[in-house]
């Protein structure tokens, strides 16, 4: 009896902290390595040589620490790498700062501090109405050494070879019997192979997760190496675990991989991986691949909003080891955001990391000074915004299928939400150096004369008389309508619609001028200065959308199309028409608190007025 109320009450205790799938779909996650992210110290110079694949000193309470900058950018969970103890042996792939290599599962890594420490990084999360999400592993532990030379009484509670498969390394990818029954890793760091189906592994691996979700107060689950365990084991791990559960089958394979849904809430979103990255890695990408696979992992999978949404992580370079192009790297961001499933982002690719395989994509994220001003930490706000604006608006927003709707050489439209106002999302894979036009996007079911919102431009674009939508493209950037009721408290473009910008656009539309009047402009700022390793070029200025002369505000430029003999930086920002302003350029340099400002006097610029989809053009030099 005693052991049936135990039970009850965890169950109770998981039913009031964790989170369910159904809660889980509308929530965005940063992914990051806890040895990578932040430190206890807070320092932004600590040294971290990726290729010495040693610990760098990131721990959870650094992670505390940051959790401004996380949730700055709109995320509600962090998916942290696993909390178990590891080997500790320096192999010749170094160290299991990564954590993917346990021997002790009922302790934590002590690298990463303590068990208070990860427990007050839960509540620390909890208060601010964020979710933990924790990595797992139940196929294998680790060992320092070959599989035929393993001292079994390392590990916690495993120390005995009757708890494992016989040593075989993996030989055939192709025999699924042999990727699930014979080891990982080889003769350098051995990953012993648990046999998961004995009765025995599974209580333990079933006790141990309810344990650790109730202990700290886990909401979710990301599994690791999910295709080497039999399928059968998981629908009773994850249910041990009364959380949502994601799995990593590292596998683009549509068929093979969603089947796994069936026997776990999610799965990371491999199919749409490749050919998401293939689409928008260059100006020539197949867009109709990915059109095509949106459809085929909607109809394969059990449910596609449950999967996790990524283009990065500690295992696949990061995007930009394919493109350095901020457009480009915009628009898979955008896609992860606004298409079916749960948006995942790999910490450092805010920041434009480019590392490409393993280690060089475990950049350690303080390097970069954490800077909020950072294109693409910008970008990915912006969307977090757009798309909890439309959750907010539209109840059917979440669960929706994704539908795409339009494709060309170089441009995908898809729609999602209810069948009135779905969210449109445009995506371009020509690349910052992409031609100004407007794209007459028809098929989107909004009917003539609604009024929408182009989220990123701030456009108000009324659909015409045949139905279309007039799309101001600029620069390869992605675009995002959403019916212009529903922008209010997104927090972007203003609380609401004013009544005058509804009126000058329809105005503009009925007189059929092909010209709408833009209500603010993407206004482009070139500035040519030579700068060296660590400097960064920012514009600061006596708007409010240039941070009001507060140089902690700045608005960094990219460097993304600097060469020696053409020091570009440059930078687009959206402006009020009509708006008047003073600004200038400063530099700055990482770890140095000195800003270095052009000289006097200050510069003065009118935003012009203009049709919408064009671009004003600010060109300068450094004086
Ligand atoms: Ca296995």
């Amino acid at each position: 009896m005693k052991k049936v109320i135990f039970t009850a009450t965890i169950l109770l205790w998981q039913m009031v902290m964790g989170l369910t799938p159904a809660e889980w779909r509308s929530q965005s996650i940063y992914f990051l390595l806890t040895d990578r992210f932040g430190r206890t110290d807070n320092s932004v110079t600590a040294n971290c040589n990726v290729d010495d694949r040693a610990y760098c000193g990131g721990t959870w309470q650094g992670i505390i620490n940051q959790l401004d900058y996380i949730q700055g950018m709109g995320f509600t969970a962090i998916w942290i790498t696993p909390v178990t103890k590891q080997l500790p042996q320096d192999t010749g792939y170094g160290m299991a700062y990564h954590g993917y290599w346990q021997q002790d599962i009922y302790d934590v890594n002590d690298h990463h501090g303590t068990s208070d420490d990860l427990l007050a990084l839960s509540k620390a999360l909890h208060a601010r109405g964020m979710y933990l999400m924790v990595d797992v592993v139940a196929n294998h532990m680790g060992y320092a050494g070959a599989g035929n030379t393993v001292d079994y009484s390392v590990f916690t509670p495993f120390s005995s070879s009757s708890y494992f498969h016989p040593y075989c390394l993996i030989s055939n990818y192709n025999d699924q019997s042999n990727v699930e029954n014979c080891w990982l890793g080889d003769t350098t760091v051995s990953l012993p192979d648990l046999d998961t189906t004995q009765n025995s592994v599974q209580t333990i691996w079933n006790d141990w997760i309810a344990d650790l979700v109730t202990k700290y107060s886990i909401d979710g689950l990301r599994i690791d190496t999910v295709k080497h365990v039999q399928k059968s084991f998981w629908p009773g791990f994850n249910d041990a675990a009364g959380v949502y559960a994601v799995g990593e089958i590292f596998d683009g394979n549509p068929a093979y991989t969603c089947d796994y849904q069936n026997y776990m809430d999610g799965v990371l979103n491999y199919p749409i991986y490749y050919p998401l990255l293939r689409a928008f890695q260059s100006s020539s990408g197949s867009i109709s691949d990915l059109y095509n696979m949106v459809g085929t992992v909607a109809s394969s999978c059990a449910d596609s909003t449950l999967l996790g949404n990524f283009i990065e992580n500690h295992d696949n370079p990061r995007f930009p080891s394919y493109t350095s192009d901020y457009s480009q790297a915009k628009n898979v961001i955008s896609f992860l955001f606004l298409s079916d499933g749960i948006p995942i982002v790999y910490a450092g690719q805010e920041q434009h990391y480019s590392g490409g395989h393993d280690p060089a994509n475990r950049e350690a994220v303080w390097l970069s000074g954490y800077s909020t001003t950072a294109e693409l930490y910008q970008h990915i706000a912006t969307t977090n915004k757009i798309r909890k604006a439309a959750v907010a608006a539209d109840s059917s927003y979440i669960t929706s299928k994704n539908v795409p709707f339009y494709q060309d050489s170089h441009t995908l439209a898809m729609k999602k939400g209810s069948g009135s106002s779905p969210v449109i999302t445009v995506l371009s894979n020509a690349g910052s150096s992409g031609s100004s036009y407007t794209l007459y996007l028809g098929g989107s079911g909004y009917s003539s004369g609604t009024k929408l919102m182009e989220m990123h431009t701030c456009t108000s674009i009324t659909v015409d008389s045949s139905g279309k939508i007039a799309v101001p493209m600029v620069s390869g950037l992605p675009r995002v309508l959403i019916p212009a009721s529903s922008v209010s408290n997104s927090g972007l473009c203003g609380s609401s619609v004013p009544s005058a910008t509804a009126t000058q656009t329809t105005t503009a539309t009925t007189t059929g001028a092909g010209c709408t009047q833009a209500t603010a402009l993407p206004v482009l700022f070139k500035e040519l200065v030579t700068t060296v390793y660590g400097q960064d070029i920012y514009i600061s200025g006596s708007i409010s959308q240039l941070g009001n002369w507060d140089t902690s505000q700045a608005i960094a430029l990219s460097s993304s199309s600097y060469t020696a003999s053409n020091p570009l930086w440059q930078t687009t920002i959206t402006l009020p028409v009509g708006t008047t302003f003073q600004y200038k350029f400063l530099k700055k340099t990482t770890g140095s608190s000195t800003v270095t400002w052009e000289s006097d006097p200050n510069r003065s610029y009118t935003v012009p007025t203009g049709c919408t989809g064009a671009t004003a053009t600010v060109a300068a030099s450094w004086k």
